[in-house]
């Protein structure tokens, strides 16, 4: 089926990125589909779905809430039903973002064990710090011990104990405490999913507002535990990132090197690709072959995390991925777990790209299955090269068509990259960030996350929302699919700061040498951005609690289930959280209300939906202000001269 949306100038651009436009005509012109052809093949969609009030949860339905029919089978109304399908998703985010975790918390005990000898302990500080957190010895050990200890400790969160779990410490104590107040306080990541799918159950909870908090209760195990693991081991094993320079959009794909795209969200394969690309042999194997290099580059989220550590390219964020292959340019595509679309099959097969599945719980129809075995990580990686220079023989040099976009990015802003470059080597400190928010050159902090989906034309709002933010001097930090889109027009470099950021904002950056922007990692990296609220409030003078800072979030064009567990640990944190459509609970007034009004009382934070980015960010803004002027950082004190008596006097 040819797709109907093109650049055409009477229909709608399906991006604001001139590379995936140019790329959708290709697909036009072949007659490929992509995924704005299928996304307008399923309209109008069930507004039944998109208002949460349908529930397949038992046999004796599917029931849909209508003004007819208010009650499904067994008597469940909308708040239930459309709360009890939100817990769904968001039971499903948490597996998804905590599974990750455990995989990376696997590698460390089997790096530990003297297994899987192609990985190492890269960032020892990083692991000495974590096991000093959670008290574990480390005086007269080894790193390999520690290592294990710590592996065994991270391994006991995923499962249920009596008390709250060990690594909601990491949270301002006050908020620890209303968590234990409002009974939300996870223990087990695991036991948390499984609660959440009991509770959801036909015939088991059905008071909406008891239902939302026990998803809250899930979200926190996803941020503050799942996702905060997962950043922490991937840091101890690969390194900690610092900030690197990188080029990002579908121009990084190489006309004559042999190009292998990384593609989801695990980092373990793809740090041994990154380092495998520059062994001697397979280049001098690929110049046999007549290629002059091998390119690793990125899609989605391993995108980012081979970007955060190694400085490779990124080639487009999740609505690209079937473009890339378009491109006619890719020997390999690797796919793991995550964000990964069924449909690259079908694309593969229409050029000579090669798509192999890596995971051994994720495989693809049409896919080569190549199951990773980090116990041989580095063998592994070099076969897949090979194979990669093996096909690039059968590229088709006629059906090559790569855009020429591609622009310079700095990313890797890790919490320990910020502490330095405020603090300087030797006095690390949240300091200055925290006197320019008091002294209103940065009027607050936003993290702008999430992916990318075909309901809104492609990056318009990640980048939008993003300008918007920093022309009002607000400091925006990003992860996954977002910070691609805004790489993408050049929002990653400090120069973004001259040409895109207010007045204030720009001095700051200028003295500290950031970009107005900063790339903090892939989507369980929003685990640094609580991480970087909590170093502000720690720093002292902006409040005793998260819900006191002038911060908030906004996911503008997200499409995951993983979003929806972003979302409301971001919410059970205290944090305002913008969402550009909103979560599927419409159809209930009641849950609606709830998590756009009523909770503001409950955890300090709520959620707000709104598609204008301009919009969001006046609503941003507004909550940022609110904020400020309950710190009573807003008053502005008055410059008093003394004249030489007055003086006199003080002294
Ligand atoms: Fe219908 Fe109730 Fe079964 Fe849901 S749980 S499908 S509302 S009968
Ligand atoms: S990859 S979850 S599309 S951000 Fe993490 Fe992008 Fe969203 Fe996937």
């Amino acid at each position: 089926m040819a797709t109907n949306l093109t650049n055409d100038s009477a229909k709608p651009l399906v991006s604001t990125d001139p590379a995936t436009n140019e790329m959708v005509v290709i697909a036009n012109d072949a007659n490929i589909s992509t995924v704005w052809d299928r996304f307008n093949a399923q309209k109008p969609q069930c507004k039944f779905g998109t208002e949460g009030v349908c529930c397949k949860i038992c046999h004796m339905g599917p029931c849909r809430i209508t003004p007819k029919a208010k009650l499904g089978v067994c008597g469940a109304d909308a708040d239930t039903i459309a709360a009890r399908n939100l817990l769904r998703e968001i039971a499903a985010g948490t597996a998804a973002h905590s599974d990750h975790g455990r995989m990376l918390v696997r590698t460390l005990k089997m790096v530990a064990q003297g297994k899987g000898s192609d990985y190492e302990i890269k960032d020892p500080k990083r692991l000495h710090e974590a096991a000093e957190l959670f008290e574990i010895a480390t005086a007269n050990r080894t790193d390999l011990e520690i290592a294990n200890d710590l592996a065994d400790f991270f391994m006991t969160q995923f499962s249920w104990s009596e008390k709250p779990n060990a690594t909601l410490k990491l949270a301002p104590e006050k908020r620890q405490a209303l968590w234990e107040k409002l009974e939300i306080a996870p223990s087990g990541i695991d036991s948390s999913v499984v609660e959440l799918m009991h509770r959801t159950n036909i015939g088991v909870d059905h008071n909406y507002r008891h239902l939302i908090m026990g998803g809250l209760k899930c979200s926190l195990a996803d941020g503050w535990v799942g996702s905060t693991i997962a950043t922490t081991v991937s840091d101890i094993l690969f390194g900690t990132p610092k900030p690197i320079r990188s080029r990002v959009n579908l121009g990084v794909l190489s006309e004559d090197k042999v190009n292998i795209i990384v593609h989801g969200h695990e980092p373990t394969l793809s740090e041994m690709l990154a380092v495998a690309s520059l062994d001697e042999d397979l280049l001098t194997y690929a110049r046999s072959k007549g290629a002059a290099g091998i390119n690793v580059a990125g899609i989605c989220c391993t995108a980012n995390e081979v970007l955060m550590r190694h400085g490779m390219p990124i080639v487009g964020n999740f609505l690209q991925q079937e473009l890339a292959i378009m491109t006619g340019a890719v020997e390999v595509m690797v796919v793991d777990v995550q964000c990964v679309m069924p449909s690259l099959a079908h694309v593969s097969k229409c050029f000579h790209t090669e798509l192999v599945s890596t995971s051994e719980i994720a495989q693809s129809m049409g896919a080569e299955q190549m199951t990773f075995d980090a116990d041989a990580g580095y063998e592994h990686a070099c076969r897949l090269i090979r194979k990669a220079i093996d096909n690039f023989e059968r590229r088709d040099k006629s059906r090559v068509h790569i855009p020429k976009e591609s622009m310079e990015v700095v990313a890797g802003f890790s919490n320990e990259a910020i502490y330095h470059m405020l603090g300087g080597h030797f006095r690390k400190s949240f300091r200055p960030l925290n006197d320019a928010i008091i002294s209103g050159r940065i009027r607050g902090v936003v993290g702008v996350v999430g992916c990318t989906n075909p309901k809104i034309q492609s990056d318009s709002a990640h980048v939008k929302l993003t300008e918007e933010l920093i022309k009002r001097n607000v400091l925006v930090l990003q992860t996954g699919c977002s910070a691609i889109a805004c790489g993408k027009v050049g929002l990653l470099t400090p120069e973004a700061a001259m040409l895109k950021a207010g007045d204030s904002l720009r001095e700051v950056c200028e003295a500290v040498g950031i970009p107005p922007v900063l790339h903090m990692g892939s989507c369980v990296d929003n685990s640094r951005i609580l991480a970087a609220a909590t170093n502000v409030l720690l720093e002292g003078g902006l409040g005793e609690d998260l819900s006191d800072l002038p911060v908030a979030g906004a996911a503008p064009e997200w499409m995951s289930e993983k979003a929806v567990a972003i979302g409301n640990y971001f919410v059970a944190s205290g944090i305002f959280v913008v969402l550009g459509h909103p979560l599927y609970v419409g159809g209930s007034e009641n849950v609606n209300r709830l998590l756009t009004e009523e909770m503001e009382g409950i955890t300090g934070g709520k959620f707000a939906w709104e598609p204008d980015p301009v919009k969001a960010a006046d609503l941003i803004m507004e909550h940022i202000e609110k904020k400020r002027d309950a710190l009573r950082i807003n008053v502005k004190t008055e410059r008093k001269l003394f004249d030489m008596k007055e003086r006199r006097e003080l002294q």
